[in-house]
């Protein structure tokens, strides 16, 4: 029987109201997202996981700041204040959120020159974190997406899924938004194309 898991992105300080790269109500999803996880038959988080010095930091690169994009070998990448350093307080799941259930916590963004929004794939799109491969050897083939940023990690994260041939749908109401440029309505739109349930 194909199983099923709620991947729970990023639900971390540093994406709250308080953090470093703060979400809009971020920390509102947490007790819906507890719901879920309690409901959930598996469930799987990742953690945004970055060196300090990171390559996608802003404060890496002289003259630039945060919020504005480089050529990287890999194409343009978004430059970010500091966040979710390894170690850190910023870098830990949000206090009230339940995770003791989960079975595997997936770092991403560990590789100090690659960004990583995907649970799949870093941003050079074919470095793998090895949670398709976790997935497929224990049969599990329908995956509940939330958490944070729904443009960025879960968005990336969801379309991944798809190619790499897991259904995925999107609980838009267990996440919240960065919505830097419209990046919403476009990555909306690419989760709808790319056959992403979106709920
Ligand atoms: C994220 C920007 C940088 C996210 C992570 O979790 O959406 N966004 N790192
Ligand atoms: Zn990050």
């Amino acid at each position: 029987m194909a199983g099923s898991a709620l991947v729970v992105i990023d639900i971390q300080n540093d994406f709250c109201p308080g953090g470093a790269l703060a979400v809009a109500s971020g920390d509102e999803i947490v007790p819906l997202v507890n719901g879920l996880i309690a409901d959930a038959d598996h469930v799987v988080l990742t953690q945004d996981w970055h060196p300090a010095g990171h390559s996608s930091f802003a404060s890496t690169h002289p003259g630039k700041d945060p919020f504005q994009t480089i050529d990287v070998s890999y194409g343009p990448q978004t430059l970010w204040p500091d966040h979710c350093v390894q170690g850190s307080e910023g870098a830990l799941f949000h206090p009230k959120l339940e995770w003791a259930k989960a079975e595997l916590v997936i770092r991403k963004g560990f590789r100090p020159s690659i960004d990583s929004y995907s649970a799949f794939f870093e941003n050079d799109r074919r470095t793998p974190t090895g949670l398709a491969g976790y997935l497929r050897e224990r049969g599990i083939s329908n995956l509940t997406l939330v958490g944070l940023a729904t443009d960025f990690c879960v968005a990336y994260s969801a379309l991944d899924a798809v190619s790499e041939g897991f259904h995925a749908t999107v609980r838009l109401d267990a996440c919240r938004a960065i919505d830097l440029d419209g990046s919403l309505a476009e990555m909306t739109q690419r989760m709808r194309r790319a056959g992403v349930r979106l709920a």
